[in-house]
């Protein structure tokens, strides 16, 4: 049986989308969906620590990191659990998100359910920024949009 969960993204601004999850057994998670009202170009979009949006997105806390990683790209071994790169988005401002992360989980002790998922303004550079936030946040700029990813039917 597959598991399923659902994530709503919404900020202060125009951005809005929704992302789907899917993962059969243990294997890895399949994430796709759409995210509208992007600039056109990549995006930072990362799984966060908490499920918390009491403050907006920036109560989300840092990246998802169960194994005290420094920030890299979703194909990086050396990586923030919650790292999942750049999504791009089209001149019509749009990104279709079909990412399938073997990292991530829908199970067990390192679920992201209950945690956030977050765009960025900027597009992440993964790790390779030759900077100190580079290896925390990929400088990806601000949260334009959130949502806790919840269990799905
Ligand atoms: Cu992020
Ligand atoms: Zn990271």
């Amino acid at each position: 049986m597959a598991n399923k969960a659902v994530c709503v993204l919404k900020g202060t601004g125009e951005v809005t989308g929704t992302v789907y999850f899917e993962q059969q057994g243990e294997g890895a998670v399949t994430v796709t969906g759409e995210i509208n009202g992007l600039t056109p170009g990549l995006h930072g979009f990362h799984v966060h620590a908490f499920g918390d949006n009491t403050n907006g997105c920036i109560s989300a806390g840092p990246h998802y990191n169960p194994f005290n990683k420094t920030h890299g790209g979703p194909d990086d071994e050396n990586r923030h659990v919650g790292d999942l790169g750049n999504v791009t988005a089209g001149s019509d401002g749009v990104a279709h998100i079909s990412i399938v992360d073997k990292h991530l989980s829908l199970t067990g002790a390192y679920s992201i359910i209950g945690r956030t998922m977050v765009i960025h303004e900027k597009e992440d550079d993964l790790g390779k920024g030759k900077n100190e936030e580079s290896l925390k946040t990929g400088n990806a700029g601000a949260r334009l949009a959130c949502g806790v990813i919840g269990i799905a039917e």
